[in-house]
């Protein structure tokens, strides 16, 4: 019989619900070895928690994270709160022996992710847990199928990597002050939110490191209305009139220039007012002998251009929906699509295998760690040094020929 693990859910909106759907489904497409019980969720709203709890499949609720931390019958806490509580929920329960896993960015500024990475090295040593950033688009199948391509050296020398992110859902002045806008919840704005998914599938399919950049933030509408209930991106606007403002502390867009190791340099744009663009995730890769295309809008395709004579040549679409592709074969037959959640199965399938694993010949780190968490976090706080002096800085990390350690496997296309 499966050993079974109990997880301890903390935050329940956005995230939460993700990551509970996430839970529920991922025996049913993976078998893992270890199979999770959704053991308790915890928030601060009472009434809100147990009626998630009864909604989301969870057993119990509690309004106290510490509880969720020291029960023995929870060996992963799952941290979905806003960022200003990561470090605290992720340390105590790593000190108390249970695998984390953490929403992203890591931490709201790099001492703490520091701190965070530094006690999940501690942690393993001593107990053995993983510690695993929430870095979910890595785990779109054509994404990852651009990884191995990539590692396989299909694309031959890079040159180019052009990450995107675009979202839109601040373009209206009275759109809410959200947990989102506060620079003590969150740490930066769109930077930590969306370039940071950017800046890991950056390092992520290059399989290089960030080391200078050059960059820009800026911030269009510096007050919005305080809202009374959980604002959000899906938050109407609020104009009525006489409705105290309170100040956005956060950038609403980051543009930047990066150096990787070796010869490849790329760029890296992410905002919340690119009216149009509600979810818009895009990376390019450019190497001597071919081309990677990914798209978060149309997530089941990957594109592929290949330098050739044929003058029917151009770029190909890959369906990546087949059985032999990453993540594929306990879902659906051929052509049937995933969407943006399967993302998040994939990612605990993965923690729950590595944890299975664990003691055995097997045994494997699982990535993006913490170590992971903290590389993009060192980009970010280069990017607002950068920003702020208006000058190249360096990243940090590596020097001239970096290259990360840090992908899961290398296996073949
Ligand atoms: C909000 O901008 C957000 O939910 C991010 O926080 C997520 O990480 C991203 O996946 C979608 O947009």
């Amino acid at each position: 019989m499966a050993r079974r693990i109990g997880v301890g859910l903390v935050g329940y909106s956005f995230m939460g619900r993700a990551h509970s759907a996430a839970w529920r489904n991922v025996v049913a497409a993976f078998d893992p070895a270890v199979v999770p019980e959704l053991t308790v969720v915890c928030g601060r709203d009472p009434a809100g928690v147990a009626a998630a709890a009864s909604r989301l499949g969870w057993s119990e609720s509690t309004t106290d994270w510490r509880r969720v931390v020291e029960r023995d019958d929870v060996g992963i806490v799952d941290v979905c709160t806003p960022g200003a509580a990561h470090a605290e929920i992720a340390i105590a329960a790593l000190r108390a022996g249970k695998h984390v896993l953490c929403e992203k960015p890591l931490a709201r500024s790099l001492a703490e992710a520091e701190e965070m990475a530094g006690e999940a090295a501690r942690a393993h040593d001593r107990f053995g847990t993983h510690a695993m950033v929430g870095f979910n688009y890595r785990r779109i199948p054509a994404v990852e199928l651009a990884r191995r391509l990539v590692a396989s050296g299909h694309i031959g020398e890079l040159r180019h990597v052009r990450a995107c992110y675009l979202q839109d859902w601040l373009v209206d002045p009275d759109a809410p002050l959200s947990w989102r806008l506060v620079r003590s919840e969150a740490g930066s704005g769109a930077l930590g939110d969306i370039a940071s998914h950017a800046i890991d599938l950056l390092q992520h399919l290059s399989g290089s490191v960030v080391t200078a950049v050059s960059a820009l933030t800026t911030t269009f509408v510096s007050t919005r209305p305080v809202s009374s209930g959980v604002a959000g991106l899906a938050s109407r606007p609020s104009r009525e009139l006489g409705a105290s403002r309170g100040p956005v502390s956060v950038d609403d867009a980051a543009l930047c220039l990066v150096r990787l190791g070796g010869a490849a340099v790329g760029t890296v744009e992410a905002s919340r007012f690119a009216t149009g663009h509600k979810n818009a995730l895009r990376v390019e890769l450019n190497g001597s002998r071919a081309s990677i295309a990914f798209d978060l809008e149309r997530l089941n395709e990957l594109e592929v251009y290949e330098v050739g004579t044929d003058p029917t040549a151009g770029w190909r679409r890959i369906l990546v929906t087949e059985p032999e592709h990453p993540y594929l074969a306990g879902w659906w037959p051929p052509g049937h699509v995933l969407g943006w959640e399967h993302s998040f199965t994939h990612e605990v399938a993965d923690l729950l295998a590595a944890i299975g694993a664990t003691g055995s010949a097997e045994a494997h780190a699982v990535h993006p760690d913490f170590a992971d968490g903290l590389a993009v976090q060192r980009v970010l706080d280069a990017i607002e040094r950068s920003a702020l002096s208006q000058s190249w800085v360096e990243t940090g990390l590596g020097g001239a020929g970096a290259h990360l350690g840090t992908s899961t496997d290398n296996e073949e296309p």
